[in-house]
This record gives structure tokens, sequence and C-alpha cells, in this order.
């Protein structure tokens, strides 16, 4: 394991080379803001040792002014912003894709690829009005410091967002986390983070940003966190056309399942992204499905999960209990991840079900379609 890496005991590694797990699920939904050491860690390379002092972010591009910043020039020169945002991997529940059908060559997340923390940084669009841009800049790329293996090549892991999205105030350049300075793990000395999109564009140990007339072309961009139909492989694969992920969707999972003196106690969280909110979450149980309202834990606020809880009456072993949520455009879940699966396995955004009483993995085994645990 990297040196670098310091977690709970509890944390659960997926693979240690690079390091990637999360938190217990139970733990997952006990509290709003994750701690730091529970928070999920989705690397794809090495974990640099950059020191604060001599650390440079250096902008470049499409910029009227190119130059460079060190941490504390950042820090002078700009008003301090903190803000709440739940990162969440565009392979969260891969799992459950990859139990209807496999997904070869990807970390196989079951939803805990997602945690909620405080960022304390500048906005991002404060520091780019201060370089300024020039006409045809339409597009923003983060070039992280990790050096990764893709396709053979080693590269930098990187990927951009739309301009317009950049120039939002809630893009930070973050140096801090829950209240303590950014650690290594999680990206110091700096990281981008952007709200309601993909944790793949919130890049760690950021090095360079350049402003594009084009989406990024590095391979974390253009050869990964792309959206397939389901009838494509990877060997048909035409990266250039298929859907760029940018905004995430509208999402829902169980993560406890409690039994308390009058009924099983059900708690899990549920996401939107982009701007919108998750503004409902209904769990149905039994066959056929009675669905009743789950009440949420969280306020509605942009960039942040919900967490929720309901109490249903007990099940006898091995009854479903499955989850779908609304955002407030009133997006809601696909019922089968048969809809929704792609060989890469991003965004499963299936109504998570799970069999009461079953033990996660055996059961997962015996009857693929569904997850179960408790
Ligand atoms: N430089 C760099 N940034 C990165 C990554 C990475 O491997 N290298 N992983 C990305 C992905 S895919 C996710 S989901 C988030 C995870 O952030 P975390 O490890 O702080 O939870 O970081 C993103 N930023
Ligand atoms: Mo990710």
């Amino acid at each position: 394991m990297d040196e670098a890496v310091h977690k709970s005991p509890d944390f659960v590694f997926h693979q240690e080379m690079p390091p990637n797990g999360g938190p217990s699920l139970n733990r997952l939904v006990e509290e709003f803001i994750t701690p730091e050491t529970d928070f999920f860690l989705r690397t794809h390379g090495n974990i640099p040792q950059l020191a604060s002092p001599t650390h440079r972010l250096t902008i470049g591009g499409l910029v009227s002014r190119p130059c460079q910043f060190s941490l504390e020039e950042l820090f002078e020169r700009f008003p301090t912003r903190e803000i709440t945002a739940t990162l969440q991997c565009a392979g969260n529940r891969r799992s459950g894709a990859s139990a209807f059908k496999q997904v070869p060559n990807e970390v196989d997340w079951g939803n805990e690829a997602i945690s909620n923390a405080v960022w304390k940084g500048c906005s991002l669009a404060d520091v780019i009005h201060s370089v300024g841009y020039v006409d045809g800049a339409k597009h923003l790329e983060f070039i992280g410091s990790d050096i990764c293996q893709k396709e053979g090549v080693q590269t930098q892991f990187g990927g951009s967002i739309p301009l317009e999205r950049a120039l939002v105030d809630d893009v930070l350049l973050a140096w801090g986390m829950n209240g303590q300075p950014l650690t290594l793990q999680h990206g110091a000395p700096l990281r981008a983070i952007v709200p309601g999109y993909i944790g793949a564009r919130s890049v760690k140990w950021l090095q360079r940003i350049n402003l594009l007339n084009a989406p990024s072309t590095n391979l974390f961009h253009a050869h990964a966190y792309r959206l397939f139909s389901p009838a494509a492989s990877s060997s048909d694969a035409n990266w250039e056309q298929a859907l760029e992920l940018g905004e995430l969707s509208v999402n829902s999972c169980i993560c406890s399942i409690e039994e308390v003196s009058d009924g099983l106690l059900i708690k899990g969280y549920a996401t939107a992204g982009g701007s919108r909110c998750a503004v409902r979450v209904e769990i149905g149980y039994s066959e056929p499905l009675k669905w009743i309202e789950a009440s949420f834990q969280d306020p509605a606020q942009t960039g942040s999960w919900r967490r929720w809880r309901t109490l249903i009456p007990k099940l006898l072993v091995g009854e479903l209990i499955c989850v779908r949520a609304w955002d407030s455009a009133a997006n809601t879940q696909p019922e089968d991840p048969e809809n929704v699966w792609n060989f890469k396995g991003y965004m499963n955004n299936a109504w998570h079900r799970v069999r009461f009483g079953m033990p996660f993995q055996d059961v997962l085994m015996a009857k693929p379609e569904v997850e179960f645990y408790l």
C-alpha cells in the first residue's frame, strides 16, 4: 500500500496498487460530512509527494496572460470560499451492473464510491477572470501531477469541463477538506472540486489548467468516462461519438437495514447531478412491491447528497427491498440495470435492490439480477 494512504480500519479496499476503496456501508451514511479517513479513495496512478511551498499551478492555453501561482498567491489574491460537495465516481454501483453482465477490467465498486466533504479553497472563476481568456476558449482542462499507465503508455490524469461550468463560483481550487489541510491521498496540495459532475473531473494534485477550444484529449477524458449504449463493446467502441460524461444523474442506494422493535429501519443516500437536488425517495418492499416515501435527514442543497431513512414492516428472509429517487427536474431512475448496462460500467442508476437477511456476496452469485446483504 502507498505510504500516503491512511484510512479507517474497516475501510474496504478493492485494490491496493493503485489504492481504491471506500467506507463500510453502515458507516457511509452515519454522518452528513464523511470523515477524511472514511472518504472513498479513487486513484489511477501514483500518489505524488508534492510540497506545498514549492508547488506551482500553471495556467495556459487560450488565456490572455499565461501564468503560474504558488498556493500562497492563490490564498492571498483571491477570496477564500468553503463549500459542501459530494464526490461520486462514475463507476459507483458498477457491481450492480456487473451482476447483470460482466464489466471487465474495472474496479467493481458497490455503493461506496461516494462521500461528502466541506472543501476550502478559492473559486476557479476568480482565478480565470484574473488571467483572462481569449475568443474561442470553450473548455477548461485540469491536469494532475500523477503518472498513470493507460493503454500501454504513461500519462498524467486529466479531463475537462465546459468553460461555462468552470466559471460558476462553486467550482473550487481546494487546499482544505473538513477543516483541515487537504491530505496527500485526497489531492494535496491542490485539487479541483466540480460539484454535480462525475468525480473524475475533480482532478487531484492539480498541476496545470489549460483553456481549450475543444474537450480535453487527455486519455482519461477521450478514452474513458464516456457512455456507450448497452449494445456497444470495447472492440467496436467509437470513443469520439460516445457521450462525454459530465453531470451526474439521479441515483439512490440502500446502505443499511436494521431490525428494530416495530419493523426494519432502512437507511441510504440519494443524489442528483448538475444543479439539481434529490427531492423524493421511495422504498418498495415485498412482491408485488408496496411503495412508501422515505424521509430526508439532510436539506436539499445543490451539489450535496441527502441521506434518507424509513421504517418498513418486518419481512421474511429473502424478501425484496428496493429504492428509487426523483430529482428536482422530475428525472427518476430506470428500473433495471439491463437498460443502463455499458461495457465500462458507468452511471448505473437502476433501482437498487437487495434481499432481506441475505449475505451480500454469496446470494449475489445465486441470483445475479439483484444484490443482497444485511
Ligand atoms: N490526479 C488525479 N485526480 C483524480 C483521480 C486520479 O486518479 N488522479 N481520480 C478521479 C476520480 S475517477 C474520482 S472519482 C475522484 C475521487 O476523489 P477522491 O479519491 O478524493 O475520493 O478523483 C478524481 N481525481
Ligand atoms: Mo471516478
